[in-house]
């Protein structure tokens, strides 16, 4: 039994060079930490992952026991993502680095100011938190840091705070100061917190669930530096929450909708022309929320944030509106780069189950939006006897500041958003027919098949296959004896994709493998194999293997732990 697994393992390890050459290159290790002598007790690193992680990379997700699956599931319940990864990943790990080419030679003024990096968390996982600090200790020049401040919002994981607290001195991070607010403030007020005890010229605030990457600080200070009303962002680029890959995110800015969410968008049509057009800055008339540095006194005197603001959402908008009505400028610096965990679902809600997106965009809107507020409203009946608490400092501030109007923002920051009339939709037309003129939108990209094949239980002449037709979304699968025609023909992608006819997706699902759509972001719908016969087929998110569950017919095809090569060993029949 002992062989038949090594000979099982060895298979999956050497299942390809492009998969090994991939996943090295992902998530090479630069040097080992020591995390395990700070926190003998929380299996950081267990002994199966810690030779995994040194020897065999392809394993980063793999599940081999029940305490593996374990913390993988409360993981992902407490924090949405993937922890059993991040627990196996190195805190100083190497990240691709996704800049334009043309960023890597610029060279920067050298009279820089320095940042306080303003990171404030609830619940966070405290090793992709503390990777997140590493990741800017190792990659920001110690000229432009002047502190990274941390504010523990009142979470409840236990211990969460004193294992921070003990690993921060135990690793002397004197630079790294450690905060608690009094009570959960939310994540706005929590920033305010953190802003108020900062020393550095230039806040940096971001998520604390991301890594920076090489020369992320310098373009942003620059242009802080040429002028201190520009409110500067990073691309932020993706980690997959599932297997905690790094890969670049597309030049996109921000926008919004009248429900008040924001939104991608391409640049409008004739930003990106010459080479230089994609390392220039470009002007955004919104921020996604989480990564932006401001020059702290400009931060101030624009009004910080809206204090009245609870949990989370609505303060992007608000700042973003604030910062161009009232004389700044917000843009992307596209040779900066941060990686952020973009979760499928939000893991916490309010203490009091407040709807507090709503609650703090509805004072977006009677602060900022003047009569425009009326297309939001009408979209959400539910705002309109909704409390959304005192505003009269913010009405106070925006006269003081003597800002423009909000008709004003839209006629010259953001023309290109439609309004909710007739003459918008005719509008919202012309710019679509333009865009499709121009660019292939990023999320259409055409699919690339390498491969095609039937997948049949070795020694068998059944045949994974659709339980429903193979065009519906959300069906499961089972073993069928095996015939020709494309229903159980599966088109292997450059992605690593298992696409049944072309048609839809396999994917890991909550327990079983179904067919879904194709999202081309990896993980759940990523499929490892040797090719041939006799493999393996592993999913990168679920870190279990394609099983049977019995040799017959109509038994169903689940996900089983990978050391069972009984009814988990699969011929690709060409
Ligand atoms: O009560 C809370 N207290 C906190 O300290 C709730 C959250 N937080 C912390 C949390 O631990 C995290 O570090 O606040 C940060 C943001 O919370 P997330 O990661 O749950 O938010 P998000 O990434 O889903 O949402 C985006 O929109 C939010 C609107 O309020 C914030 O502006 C987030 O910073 C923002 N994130 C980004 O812009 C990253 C890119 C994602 C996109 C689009
Ligand atoms: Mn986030």
């Amino acid at each position: 039994m002992v062989s038949i697994n090594k000979s099982f393992f060895y298979g999956i390890g050497v299942a390809s060079i492009t998969w090994l050459m991939s996943l090295c290159f992902y998530f090479q290790l630069i040097k080992h930490d020591n995390l395990n002598t700070v926190f003998p007790t929380n299996n950081l690193e267990s002994h199966n992952s810690s030779h995994l992680l040194k020897d065999d990379m392809n394993d980063i997700g793999l599940i081999k026991t029940t305490e593996d699956q374990r913390i993988k599931d409360e993981g992902y319940k407490i924090h949405a993502y993937n922890t059993l990864v991040s627990n196996r990943l190195s805190l100083n790990r190497t990240i691709p680095d996704t800049r334009n080419i043309l960023c890597k030679n610029k060279i920067y003024m050298d009279n820089l100011p320095k940042a306080s990096v303003i990171i404030c968390f609830y619940n966070e996982h405290l090793r992709t938190l503390l990777r997140t600090v590493h990741s800017i200790i190792n990659r920001t020049p110690s000229n432009m840091l002047q502190e990274i401040i941390l504010v523990d919002d009142e979470s409840d994981i236990q211990d969460l705070y004193k294992n921070l607290s003990t690993y921060i001195n135990k690793q002397k991070l004197v630079n790294v100061k450690l905060f608690k607010t009094d009570r959960r403030e939310g994540l706005i007020r929590a920033r305010l917190f953190g802003a108020r005890k900062s020393q550095g010229q230039v806040l940096l605030f971001l998520d604390s669930h991301v890594e920076v990457n090489v020369g992320w600080i310098e373009p942003l200070l620059e242009q802080i530096q040429k002028k201190r009303s520009n409110v500067v962002m990073p691309i932020i680029d993706i980690i997959n929450p599932d297997t905690f890959m790094y890969s670049a995110s597309p030049l996109v800015r921000g926008g919004f909708n009248w429900g008040l969410h924001f939104k991608w968008e391409n640049p409008p049509t004739g930003t990106l022309e010459t080479k230089e057009d994609f390392i220039k800055p470009i002007k955004s008339p919104t921020m996604a929320g989480g990564l932006f540095a401001i020059d702290k006194k400009y931060f101030i005197d624009i009004g910080e944030y809206d204090a009245g603001m609870n949990i989370w959402g609505g303060e992007n908008l608000e700042i973003s509106f604030r910062i161009w009505m009232c004389g700044g400028s917000l843009e992307l610096v596209p040779c900066s780069r941060v990686g952020h965990i973009f979760r499928h679902r939000r893991p916490y809600g309010s203490p009091d189950g407040k709807d507090t997106m709503l609650y703090n965009s509805l004072r977006v809107a009677h602060v900022w939006m003047d009569s425009f507020k009326d297309f939001f409203l009408n979209q959400r009946p539910d705002a309109k006897n909704f409390d959304y608490g005192d505003i009269s400092s913010r009405l106070q501030l925006r006269k003081e500041l003597k800002c423009h109007d909000f008709d004003w923002y839209l006629t010259h920051i953001y023309p290109e958003l439609p309004l909710p009339t007739e003459e918008g939709e005719r509008l919202k037309k012309k710019w679509s027919a333009l865009e499709k003129d121009k660019f292939q939108p990023w999320h259409l990209r055409k699919r690339n098949y390498v491969d095609q094949y039937s997948i049949r239980l070795s020694n068998s002449n059944l045949c994974v296959s659709s339980v429903k037709d193979i065009k519906i979304k959300g069906s499961g699968l089972v073993l069928k004896p095996c015939k020709s025609g494309k229903n159980q023909i599966w088109y292997e992608t450059d992605k690593n994709e298992l696409v049944l006819a072309q048609l839809l997706c396999l994917q890991y699902g909550k327990a079983n493998p179904i067919l879904y759509k194709c999202h081309e972001m990896g993980g759940d719908q990523e499929w490892k194999h040797k090719g041939g016969k006799e493999t393996a087929i592993y999913n990168l998110a679920a870190g279990t293997c394609l099983a049977a569950e019995n040799k017959s017919i109509n038994s169903a095809v689940s996900m089983k732990i990978c050391s069972n090569p009984e009814l988990a060993t699969w011929d690709l029949v060409r």
